[in-house]
């Protein structure tokens, strides 16, 4: 398989290489892509141990994935619209999405988090490539407003063999659409590597639709903001829409549903721990002697903090109505939904009356 030089900023020892976008990382840049992705691992390993204690049905760690999405997101503006798919959890909380917000669906009650127009952040896409029809829908918008926002759709390894997917490719390239494509390549979906999943490298097939690509470490935030920020101001100069393939890592399962020592080695992990994203952005901050202790220990205390209100907000959600899950089936309602919804009321109520009986 032929292969692309893989742009990197921030090596695996930590250091900067010679590329000139060295010049644009600050202490301050690092500082706060780092303070980022330690807040959204705390948050996600929170939710991983509260899924384990029975709090949440469901979660999908982005365990090993935040340089992708810390580095992506905050190289865009905060008012250009983002499409995400499930494990977008350290995107989503760079947008002001809270603990709450983002655990009440995985809580199963609420049939979604937050609001999309608030934080410019769409709702989470469990249909498999689906956000990406989306996202170019929604860029066309864009062209017609004649805005000069550009969209980020975000998406897995897997979810490019969807139709979905290339038909999204395909349509950006055709209308110009202002959107950038971001690949997680994180090697897996659920038990299916990537060599069983194309047989052409990501970006390569994407530069055959006619889409601007780059192949960027995925692990490297500074190379991922660099790489993204250079793809954002192309489209939004009016280059034509991009994608950006972001080799990372899934470091955990892919869900709390899954044992992945039954399809993948230690040895494979074991590789990817060297290469851990946050342990490479803080050998540059102790390298230079960007991160004094104060920092650190202030960093420690706000991710305390959060992990502390990640389990309260959690437990502290409160069960919906059961029929609620009748409500938004179609607008106006229907008599068949109608008709579910008092069903459905009734066999509940039959438990009311076994409990009373049992008194
Ligand atoms: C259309 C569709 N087909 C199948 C599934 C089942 N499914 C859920 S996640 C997943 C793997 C996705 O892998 P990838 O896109 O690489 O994302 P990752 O989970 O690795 O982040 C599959 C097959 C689905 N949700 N939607």
């Amino acid at each position: 398989m032929e292969t692309t030089t893989t742009y990197v900023l921030l090596g695996t020892d930590g250091r900067l290489t010679d590329d000139p976008a060295a010049r644009d990382v600050t202490p301050e840049l690092c500082r706060d892509l780092y303070r980022d992705m330690v807040l959204a691992r705390r948050v996600d390993s929170e939710a991983y141990h509260l899924q384990r204690q029975g709090e949440l049905g469901l979660w999908l760690q982005s365990l090993g994935q935040e340089a992708a999405q810390v580095g992506s997101i905050r190289a865009i503006r905060d008012s250009d619209p983002v499409f995400p798919s499930y494990r977008d959890h350290a995107a989503a909380l760079c947008r002001g999405i809270g603990p709450e917000a983002l655990l009440a669906q995985w809580r199963g009650v609420r049939q979604s988090g937050w609001d999309p127009a608030e934080h410019r952040f769409g709702v989470y896409t469990l249909v498999l490539g689906a956000q990406l029809l989306h996202a170019v829908g929604y860029a066309m918008g864009v062209q017609r407003d004649g805005s000069d926002d550009v969209v980020l759709a975000y998406f897995g390894d897997g979810s490019s063999s969807e139709g979905e997917a290339n038909e999204a490719f395909n349509w950006a390239a055709t209308v110009h659409a202002p959107v950038v494509f971001f690949c997680q390549n994180n090697q897996w979906a659920i038990s299916t590597p990537t060599g069983r999943q194309f047989g052409a490298p990501l970006h390569r097939r994407a530069a055959g639709f006619g889409l601007a690509t780059e192949l960027v470490d995925g692990n490297d935030v500074l190379g991922v903001h660099a790489a993204t920020r250079r793809a954002v101001e192309a489209v939004r100069r009016g280059g034509g829409p991009a994608l950006i393939e972001a080799t990372t890592y899934r470091m955990a399962g892919h869900s709390t549903s899954d044992d992945p020592t039954r399809y993948r080695t230690a040895a494979e992990l074991d590789h990817w721990r060297a290469r851990d994203p946050v342990d490479r952005l803080r050998a540059l901050l102790d390298d230079r002697g960007w991160a004094d202790g104060a920092f650190l220990a202030d960093l420690d205390a706000e991710a305390d903090a959060l992990g502390a209100e990640t389990r309260r907000a959690c437990r502290a959600l409160p069960d919906p109505d059961p029929t609620a899950m009748f409500d938004h089936v179609l607008p106006g309602g229907s008599p068949t939904v109608d008709r579910q919804r008092d069903a459905y009321a009734a066999y509940l109520a039959s438990f009311e009356d076994a409990v009373e009986e049992a008194r």
